[in-house]
């Protein structure tokens, strides 16, 4: 092939642009295939500081890898790196039903799925419209690249004080993703744009979760403790999770850039008839797994599995203090699994009153799992003390 004329640079990359937003995609930028050296020392460095404990797939090799492209695709030139935002309204929920929160990432449809389907529809057109084959690795959180990383150099965003690339037109309420590519294009700069001297997120965040400006301790993050946190949630973290189920928006709520943001075009991301941007928490308690699978087919919230979703509305409900959510608790107290058994004592014992100490001690008695035991004991002398 003949070597490319910078016109023929420059008319690719405005092909790559206008392609990919007639595809949906709200914002392109382009950047290097350059190894992401100080992304690297910054992330090996949370791992060693143990601030990304708990996610035992995010390791040394694994950021390594996702910080040096070429090593991803060997002959890479490019990376297209794309955002689509999930903004949408919030619909009213009427009624008087106990209801968690949800983060508005999770209230439509699977992004993952959504956006890196358009990309392979984005590659493979492009090859079309640019009339070669063009070798290319599709990443939207799906693979060791550091998706923020890549955004911020090629000028989608900048980084916030809570971590998350803000973008001017959109704010934070974006997903990120990215195409390898062996294609030349030209790389735009990032921005100049900082949080400068506010600090909103780091004041608001229950959990004291970003314990720097730009660093997040996951084990305290209730988007982790809720969604990739696979045991029991750490008793001191519970009454701060207040009455999120699965994720956290409270540092992305609070943020001022996040005011202007415009709404997403994209239905995939409506909540619509199958979306949930809260869930009624009593039913839940009684659900199958056949219906969990079922309900959360297309959702996100399916990642935190049965379990792991029920020990979150125990948690939620013992946050809430509701009397009337007991009698379905009961159920949740002889569930299964231990992890929802050992949550739903650590409600009863918020919630307090004579019913509450019934159960307890009714379960109790037949216990024989020594976590929930231990948690059943626990719930026994704090709801005495209410
Ligand atoms: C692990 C992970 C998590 C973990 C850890 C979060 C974290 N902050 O690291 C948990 C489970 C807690 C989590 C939560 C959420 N996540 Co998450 N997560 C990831 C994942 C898989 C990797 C992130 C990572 O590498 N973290 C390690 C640290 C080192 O990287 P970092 O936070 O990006 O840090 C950068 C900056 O802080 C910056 N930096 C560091 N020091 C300094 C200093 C200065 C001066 C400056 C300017 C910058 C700077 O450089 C770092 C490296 O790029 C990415 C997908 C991917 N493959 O990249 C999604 C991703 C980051 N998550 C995403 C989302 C949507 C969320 C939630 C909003 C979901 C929710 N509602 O609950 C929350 C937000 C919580 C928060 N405030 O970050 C989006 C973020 C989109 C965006 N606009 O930024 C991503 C990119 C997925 C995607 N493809 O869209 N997530
Ligand atoms: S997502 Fe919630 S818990 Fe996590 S850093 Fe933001 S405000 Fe804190
Ligand atoms: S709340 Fe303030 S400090 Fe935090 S990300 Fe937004 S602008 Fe930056």
């Amino acid at each position: 092939m003949l070597p490319k004329t910078k016109a023929d640079i420059v008319e690719a990359t405005e092909t790559v642009k206008t392609y990919a937003r007639e595809l949906g995609f709200d914002m392109v930028g382009i950047t290097s295939a350059e190894s992401f050296s100080k992304t690297e020392e910054v992330a090996l460095e949370r791992i060693r500081e143990g601030l990304m404990d708990g996610l035992p797939w995010y390791h040394e090799a694994r950021v390594k890898r996702g910080c040096r492209p070429k090593e991803i695709l060997p002959g890479a030139r490019s990376i297209i790196a794309v955002a689509m935002s999930y903004m949408t309204d919030d619909s009213k929920q009427d009624g008087d039903a106990l209801r968690g929160r949800v983060g508005r990432y999770a209230w439509g449809q699977d992004y993952h799925k959504v956006m890196e389907h358009r990309l392979r529809v984005f590659v493979q057109g492009l090859s079309e419209r640019l009339g070669q084959t063009i070798q290319a690795k599709i990443y939207v959180d799906t693979g060791p690249m550091l998706d923020r990383a890549v955004a911020e150099r090629a000028g989608i965003g900048w980084y916030g004080k809570n971590t998350n690339v803000l973008t001017r037109s959109h704010g934070s309420w974006v997903f990120l993703g990215q195409v390898v590519t062996d294609l030349e294009l030209e790389p735009d700069k990032p921005l100049k744009k900082t949080c400068g001297q506010c600090t909103l997120c780091i004041d608001q965040c229950p959990t004291g979760a970003i314990v720097a400006p730009y660093v997040i301790d996951n084990t305290k993050c209730i988007s982790y403790l809720t969604i990739e946190c696979r045991g029991p949630i750490p008793r001191h973290l519970r009454p701060l999770i207040g009455d999120w189920v699965f994720g956290c928006d409270i540092c992305q709520d609070v943020c001022p850039v996040n005011r202007k943001a415009k709404p997403t075009r994209e239905p995939a991301f409506q909540p619509g008839e199958h979306g949930f941007t809260a869930l009624e928490l009593l039913p839940l308690l009684e659900m199958t797994e056949a219906e969990f699978k079922e309900k959360f087919r297309t959702s996100p919230i399916k990642r935190a599995k049965r379990a792991g979703l029920l020990r979150n509305v125990c948690v939620a409900l013992g946050n809430i203090g509701d009397p009337s959510a007991v009698p379905s608790l009961v159920s949740a107290l002889h569930h299964d699994e231990p992890l929802v058994r050992g949550h739903a004592a650590w409600a009863f014992g918020r919630i307090g009153g004579p019913d509450a100490m019934d159960a307890l001690e009714q379960a109790l008695a037949t216990e024989s799992d020594e976590g929930v035991r231990e948690e059943l004991g626990l719930a026994l002398d704090l709801s005495a003390e209410r």
